[in-house]
């Protein structure tokens, strides 16, 4: 579905739009099961290596990043020719105390481009009682925030970085049901609370950006050219997995981990390896 006109001026002035339906709740219900199926048979949960980056791991994430349904509002967005960077499970398990604190990501990803956007597709329903995301309007037009590095242990961010001083009245919900979607400037202060629900909040984020981007903080970098083509080299194209475990793809992961890692924790004290 394509954004309206207003809907793109609003993610101009704003930072952000929700909901954006991309597929129904049956097709994202057999998406959550593929991936919960996989974590039966490994016999628990997704483990932290394989949070970030498992487009590489899993036919039908790489499938939902190249997916028109997604792509063709991203494209209005930041123009025909698009690269995933990476993707992130944000998974808040029934009673747990999980929560991500406020932050920009323009803050810790070594991009050099303020034209990132962040699609956060909701595996299961992404209520506000479920600890859905909330956003403060405008935050990605101005400077970036003072973050400190907290290490929380309920904390899902890479380093429990966090903005100091945060006005939450001016915060905004985004609730989402499953099959939908979010999108989000990576330079907006977004975080989101607890799950007070009876079911796992399960969401994926995608972060799509044009091929001009550069990473500036680590030495190699890796992206999937899912649409358009890329003039620019900047980033080494991924392989695309022909089946969940691919090899190649597998051991490209592994690599692309680790230079994600290098990023993320490049001048922290601390390498809880939560990514
Ligand atoms: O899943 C959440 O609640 C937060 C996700 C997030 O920080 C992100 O997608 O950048």
């Amino acid at each position: 579905m394509l954004l309206s006109a207003d809907q793109i001026e609003q993610y101009q002035r704003d930072g952000f739009v929700y909901p954006v339906s991309v597929m129904s709740t049956e097709e994202a219900v057999g998406l959550r099961g593929q991936l919960e199926a996989y974590e039966v048979a490994q016999g628990g949960r997704i483990p932290a290596t394989q949070r970030a980056r498992a487009f590489l791991l899993f036919k039908w994430l790489d499938d939902l990043i190249r997916d028109p349904r997604v792509l063709d509002p991203v494209e209005q967005l930041i123009g025909p020719n698009i690269l995933c960077w990476s993707t992130i499970f944000w998974i808040k398990e029934v009673g747990s105390n999980s929560f991500v604190s406020w932050h920009q990501d323009n803050t810790y990803w070594g991009l050099s481009s303020r034209d990132v956007v962040t699609a956060w597709f909701a595996l299961s329903d992404a209520s506000v009682e479920a600890g859905c995301m909330r956003v403060l309007p405008g935050s990605h037009r101005g400077r970036a925030l003072e973050h400190e590095d907290t290490y929380d242990d309920d904390n899902l961010l890479s380093r429990g970085q966090s903005i100091k001083d945060v006005d939450e009245s001016r915060a905004v919900s985004m609730p989402l049901n499953a099959g939908e979607m979010s999108l989000h400037n990576y330079c907006l202060a977004h975080g989101s609370g607890p799950n007070l629900t009876d079911d796992r909040r399960i969401g994926v984020s995608m972060h799509f950006m044009p091929p001009q981007t550069r990473q500036v903080v680590g030495a190699w970098d890796c992206a999937a050219l899912v649409r358009g083509e890329d003039r620019h080299g900047n980033f080494a194209l991924t392989p695309a997995p022909e089946r969940d475990f691919d090899p190649a793809s597998m051991a490209f992961h592994e690599k692309a981990s680790k230079a994600l890692r290098d990023v993320l924790y490049a001048g922290a004290e601390r390498n809880p390896q939560r990514l």
